[in-house]
């Protein structure tokens, strides 16, 4: 098999795209070396996280001058995500650091003024310019794909700048502002989405630079429907996994939370075996999940950390899934079996390594934001969160929430944020709020979620899992008032969880409240709706979203 050089600076998850490339044909062959760069006939620089945490690890490593020689030699080059961004002069993210200057432009930071940053899920990159439709594709790109992006900071588009330079350009649009989604110029090629994680056609593009196919003819033009841009409605799938009473890995799914089958009226049967979480995984990709979502809600007691079933289960889905996976569940630090810590970071690290592209925290995202406020909203800079999104990125670090409706009779019956709800409580009251939880909903904490989501925004955590005990599994819609409070209270995007039971529910969640995703479980996993058949209904109701291509 033909090869290519991966140049890791340990910037994530870089399994997905040897996977990836591997898919398409080719082999991947480590630079683990400066000298190793003069060797590789094509090479790829992947990334996530922080622009200055790329360049300096790259310039303390020694990589900078061997990746210009590449470059300037004429030999194949592609960078991803961060690895685009380092071609830069510089970014608004790190001033001080200097960028490989091959474009002469600096990144700036989204204005999140006026929607959620970073910028996550699936937009377009469009070579068409100004609404014309190009007639041939630049690598693969095509003007009706979405790409997966997860980014705070991106290259302002201003038409003719680059161009004059002599760059082809695509690009996206998120809210007013249109960025530049993918550069090519000669031998350079390099994207601000992640192609590995853009399904079948982000496989199109990686296939068509490693085989040095610039551009190819378009074989029919979209439609003006198919090209509209912007970022789609995402829908994330979600597993809940555990060991059943036999030992078996099964995805499960609860009813607020309890996920034994039900006898007569009291619960405590037997865990709910609703299928395979690979199989079940590459089910809901082949239907157009934008995203997968592991929740190991047991932690798999009684098992060394390195042995945890979930890094097999991530391995395996990462072969044959290609959109982002999300894995959470036990994510903090851990005296493993033979009395050894293993910190929080190690078990992210961990993960990463095995194909997840984001952890999701939970319990300990609680206990770290009530220490933030009793230190009076001081960082200690040794939380999980800090730590991870410090290696990794924000974006890498989501927070899990699992809050439940504490109704009152008036506001000033608590301490804590209250909404009116339309939904009165048990005796007639009109307030809520909604307390925070950890342990699976076993614990109640004196927490609220606004306090919680706040304080986790302030630590670096890139995400919101927003789940609703008391809708769990009550097919009767997503908790819209929730929802709308926390989206309210920070500037990060929210998933919203818990309760879908039909396409319309999704469809009600994107039209009533600003939420940035929506996650379900229990309508997919029981076969009575399948994803596309939400993204249709989504699409009939005039909303955005990636269609699935094989
Ligand atoms: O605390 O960091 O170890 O993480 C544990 C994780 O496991 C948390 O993310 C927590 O939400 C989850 N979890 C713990 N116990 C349960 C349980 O069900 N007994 N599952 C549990 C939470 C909730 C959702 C669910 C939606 C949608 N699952 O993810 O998928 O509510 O369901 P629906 O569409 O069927 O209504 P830590």
């Amino acid at each position: 098999m033909p090869t290519v050089h991966l140049l890791d600076y340990v910037a994530g998850n870089v399994r997905s795209l040897v996977n990836a490339i591997e898919k398409v044909g080719y082999t991947v062959e480590w630079v683990k070396s400066p000298s190793d760069v003069s060797s590789a006939e094509k090479l790829i620089i992947p990334g996530v996280g922080h622009f200055g945490h790329c360049l300096s690890q790259l310039s303390k490593a020694g990589y900078v001058e061997p990746v210009q020689a590449h470059i300037a030699a004429g030999k194949p080059f592609m960078g991803i995500c961060v690895g685009l961004q380092a071609l830069f002069e510089g970014s608004e993210e790190d001033p001080e650091v200097k960028g490989l200057g091959v474009i002469p432009l600096r990144l700036k930071k989204f204005d999140d003024g006026d929607k959620s940053v970073p910028h996550i899920g699936w937009n377009s990159a469009n070579t068409s310019g100004k609404g014309e439709v190009a007639e041939q594709s630049l690598f693969g790109l095509r003007p009706d794909s979405k790409y997966y992006y997860v980014h705070s900071y991106a290259a302002p588009y201003r038409e003719g700048e680059l161009e004059k330079e002599g760059w082809n350009i695509a690009t996206a649009r998120y809210g007013n502002e249109e960025f530049v989604g993918a550069v090519a110029k000669d031998n350079i090629f390099a994207t601000q989405f992640h192609p590995e994680k853009s399904g079948a056609a982000g496989l199109r593009v990686l296939r068509a630079f490693l085989d040095g196919r610039t551009s190819d003819k378009l074989a029919s033009q979209p439609s003006a429907q198919d090209t509209r841009e912007g970022l789609t409605r995402r829908i994330i799938a979600c597993l809940d996994v555990r060991t059943n009473d036999q030992g078996d890995l099964v995805v499960t799914k609860g009813d607020q939370y309890d996920v034994r089958e039900k006898d007569g009226v009291s619960s405590g049967g037997a865990v709910r075996n609703l299928g395979k979480p690979v199989d079940m995984a590459k089910r809901y990709y082949e239907q157009g999940a934008d995203e997968v979502t592991f929740l190991n809600i047991t932690s798999f007691r009684n098992c060394p950390v390195a042995d945890t079933p979930m890094l097999e289960i991530l391995r395996r889905t990462s072969e044959s899934v290609f959109v982002p996976l999300t894995i959470g569940g036990g994510i903090r630090d851990t005296v493993d079996m033979d009395g050894s810590n293993i910190s929080a970071l190690e078990i992210a690290t961990m993960y990463f390594k095995s194909g997840a592209d984001k952890v999701s925290i939970g319990s300990d995202a609680v206990t770290a934001a009530e220490e933030y406020y009793a230190n009076g909203k001081q960082l200690s800079g040794k939380t999980a969160i800090e730590l991870i999104s410090a290696a990794y990125g924000n974006q890498a670090v989501v927070i899990s929430v699992d809050p439940r409706r504490i109704y009152v009779a008036s506001p000033s019956d608590t301490s804590h944020h209250t909404i009116k709800t339309s939904k009165p409580g048990p005796n007639s009251e009109e307030y809520c709020w909604y307390q925070c939880t950890i342990k699976g909903g076993r614990e109640g904490r004196d927490f609220d979620v606004r306090q919680l989501v706040q304080a986790v925004e302030a630590m670096g955590a890139g995400e919101i899992l927003l789940n609703c005990i008391d809708k769990d599994g009550s097919n009767s819609g997503f908790d819209l008032e929730l929802i709308r409070d926390v989206k309210e209270a920070i500037k990060i995007p929210v998933i919203a969880s818990s309760g879908a039971g039909h396409p319309g529910h999704f469809a009600e969640v994107f039209e009533k409240t600003t939420t940035d995703a929506a996650l379900g479980a229990g309508m997919f996993h029981r076969g009575e709706y399948t994803v596309k058949q939400v993204k249709e209904h989504l699409q009939e109701q005039g909303q955005l979203v990636r269609r699935f291509e094989e």
